[in-house]
């Protein structure tokens, strides 16, 4: 097991695996924005170091600053998080060249899985359901014969994109050139990389992502899935597991065919597999997440494994100590993610000074958070306060619960989404378990979510 790691992440998720490593005896170096100078986790952390001034770009998105600090404070490997440079091959292979272990999959493997068309490619060579659709169109002229083929409605996507962003859906023949260079532009824009794609729209689905987790040896286990399909403007709101009315069969066939893929490609480390799944709980894939996600807990929640231990062994070469029979999911988990949007203004990001924060606790709920009386909300970064996960037998206690920690929660000083989240517990479409992707899209009124 590694003796000093650098967390090249801020907020509640450098929390998170600091708490993991103080568990596992891992000294832990917190590399830190001048914005995060005062932030719990530099507080918390055993040594910190400074990578650069707020903006992302100049610091967490740095690599030369963020490996710099590894050697510099004699670190053996480098925890990513999310989000930042946690799918950045680049990065990866940087680490490897100095010698520093990246926590994650080997840079080939994210660089598969970060090309939305290699994976797509990657995805159905291993004989997984797929949505009909395209290579990469680089014309619009080839993009309006894959549409006339495929058929409207049509979602077009970035090649280099993923988790929702340069995301475009057409509906009719009309607006296809006009959607197609759109997201073109986007593409280029956000990603430097003009790469489009298209698949057929699934409407009325749900989104349902498999956990998996591989070691070093050719083991890999799945752990269960997670339904996503809350989403603002591709933003995940609400995640839980298992996913409503999801077939103890579907569940593991998804399960067993993702593993059979991550292995084929040599993965190592944990993954998410994204699907869209249809009425008749036929699935298909989407795309693959080569990071921790934001949403993990609730998988820990129901199979009480913890995964960045599992992400902290695997990556100092320890072979996974539980086979496929060992994972079991037991009651259902619910996380709520609280950011400082304000859902009666347009869920616009909101700064300020937590002028007052008391967490909720109690049988069954988890809040993982950085926050604490006083800490100022830095504009640079994303909004998320906290994630408030709960825990209960069945889905009905694990929303009474949900209820009872979200009226307990005190965060004064920012409007927060709690009040959203209370809506969205007492509506009979979701308390059936019948939200699609589209559900918040149909009921905007309702939730005082201005339309698009
Ligand atoms: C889709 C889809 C339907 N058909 N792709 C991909 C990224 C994720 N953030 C949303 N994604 C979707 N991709 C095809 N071909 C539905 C979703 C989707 C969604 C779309 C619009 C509004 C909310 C959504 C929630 C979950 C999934």
């Amino acid at each position: 097991m590694f003796k000093q790691i650098l967390i090249a992440n801020r907020g509640e998720i450098a929390l998170r695996v600091l708490r993991a490593c103080r568990e596992m005896g891992v000294e832990t170096v917190v590399a830190y924005s001048d914005a995060d100078r005062e932030s719990l986790p530099v507080r918390m952390a055993d040594k910190r170091i400074c990578i650069g001034p707020a903006p992302g770009g100049k610091s967490y998105l740095s690599i030369p600053n963020v490996v710099s600090a590894a050697m510099l404070t004699g670190c053996e490997a480098i925890h990513p998080g999310y989000g930042f440079l946690s799918e950045n091959e680049s990065f990866a292979e940087m680490c490897r060249d100095v010698g520093l272990i990246f926590i994650g999959p080997p840079p080939e493997a994210m660089g598969i899985m970060g090309d939305k068309v290699e994976a797509r490619k990657a995805m159905r060579a291993a004989g997984m359901p797929m949505l009909s659709g395209t290579d990469v169109l680089r014309s619009l002229s080839e993009a309006e014969a894959a549409a006339a083929r495929i058929g409207f409605p049509i979602m077009l996507k970035a090649a280099a994109g993923g988790g929702g962003r340069g995301i475009r859906l057409a509906t009719q023949p009309e607006e296809f050139a006009h959607v197609f260079t759109t997201a073109q532009s986007e593409a280029r824009e956000a990603f430097h990389d003009d790469g489009v794609y298209v698949e057929k729209y699934l409407g009325r689905a749900k989104h349902v992502e498999v956990q998996i987790l591989c070691d070093n040896f050719g083991n890999g286990v799945y752990l269960g899935e997670r339904n996503c399909s809350v989403q603002r403007r591709h933003q995940k709101l609400l995640e839980e597991s298992p996913s409503p009315n999801l077939p103890e069969k579907v569940r593991r066939e998804m399960g067993q065919r993702a593993i059979e893929a991550v292995l084929a490609i040599g993965y190592r480390g944990v993954g998410t597999l994204e699907f869209l799944v249809d009425e008749q709980n036929n699935y298909y894939f989407m795309e693959m997440n080569t990071r921790l996600q934001v949403e993990h807990p609730v998988t820990e929640m129901v199979t009480g494994l913890d995964l960045v231990h599992a992400q902290l062994r695997v990556a100092s070469g320890e072979p996974l100590s539980i086979r496929q029979e060992d994972v079991h999911m037991n009651g259902h988990a619910i996380e709520f993610r609280i950011t400082a949007e304000d859902p009666e203004m347009d869920f616009r990001p909101q700064t300020g000074v937590i002028e007052e924060y008391f967490p909720p606790s109690g049988p069954g709920v988890r809040v993982d958070s950085h926050l604490y009386r006083g800490y100022e909300i830095p504009p640079h970064y994303d909004s998320l306060l906290a994630k408030l996960i709960v825990w209960a037998p069945t889905r009905d206690e694990a929303i009474a619960r949900g209820r009872r920690a979200l009226k307990e929660f005190i965060i004064e000083g920012v409007p927060t989404t709690i009040p959203f989240h209370l809506r969205l517990l007492d509506n009979p479409l979701f308390q059936r378990g019948e939200a699609y992707t589209n559900f918040l899209a149909e009921h905007s009124a309702e939730f005082a979510l201005k339309s698009r």
